[in-house]
């Protein structure tokens, strides 16, 4: 099956495309298998100075709660803009801990405009763990720019020696959203043939709002089909 490139990629919008994915369930090149790429979907407190009480409620995944920038990220890619993100999103949770039992009764974040980048045509594998810290919830997660397949799920810490046993590498069902089982985890995989930068986040907008979101970055290929397309000439300048 042949690479497809979505030629009607939407500028600066959020619109999720339908597109043809290679499903190939025999390949075994996780170029990101990092695991877990953990929504902390906790609702950690941060000290907050101007707050009333002295703290914030805030969300993120791998101890980073996403700031939304000024400059939008794909048009900062596209043009090359300094300073409107860093590509040090981290691949794992940089403080780990119990995600589903007895773990700490908070977690304090770091807030930044981070993204993660992806080669051009990477498999990728996302274990995405809920957790209880402070308030367990079951949390849509919503990937922007590919579908993906739903390889596993199970409840309480993703096991990474005996869960992948239980993969369905035959017929897993093919979702833009799914929701996370509280203090339970999912496996999707995608193949990032998409360039440009695109989304995954809750989509409980509040969630959102409070950072529970990552960007992927997905470079340019080599090839003449490849590269992100030019924005439409009515993008509006403000
Ligand atoms: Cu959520």
């Amino acid at each position: 099956m042949a690479m497809s490139r979505v030629s009607t990629m939407v500028w600066l919008a959020s619109s999720d495309l339908r597109r043809e994915m290679c499903w190939t369930p025999a390949i075994n090149d996780w170029a990101l298998c990092k695991q877990p790429l953990c929504p902390c979907i906790a609702t950690p407190l941060n000290p907050c100075s101007t707050c009333v009480n002295g703290s914030r409620l805030v969300a993120g995944i791998n101890n980073v709660t996403f700031v939304m920038p000024t400059t939008a990220l794909l048009q900062a890619h596209y043009f090359n803009i300094s300073g409107v993100s860093t590509d040090d999103f981290p691949g794992n949770p940089v403080t780990p801990y119990n995600y589903t039992g007895n773990g700490p009764t908070n977690i304090q974040t770091r807030s930044g405009t981070k993204v993660y980048r992806l080669a051009y045509n990477s498999t990728v594998q996302v274990v995405i763990q809920g957790n209880a810290v402070i308030a367990p919830e079951s949390h849509p997660i919503h990937l922007h720019g590919s579908n993906f397949f739903v390889v596993g799920k199970g409840l309480g810490n993703y096991d990474p020696m005996n869960d992948p046993k239980k993969f369905n590498l035959v017929d897993p069902v093919e979702r833009n959203t799914l929701t996370v089982p509280t203090v339970g985890w999912i496996v999707i995989r995608f193949r990032a043939d998409n360039p440009g930068v695109w989304f995954m986040h809750c989509h409980l907008e509040v969630h959102t709002t409070w950072g529970l979101k990552i960007a992927f970055l997905v470079d340019n290929g080599n090839g003449p089909n490849e590269s992100i397309i030019p924005p439409p000439k009515d993008l509006p300048t403000c």
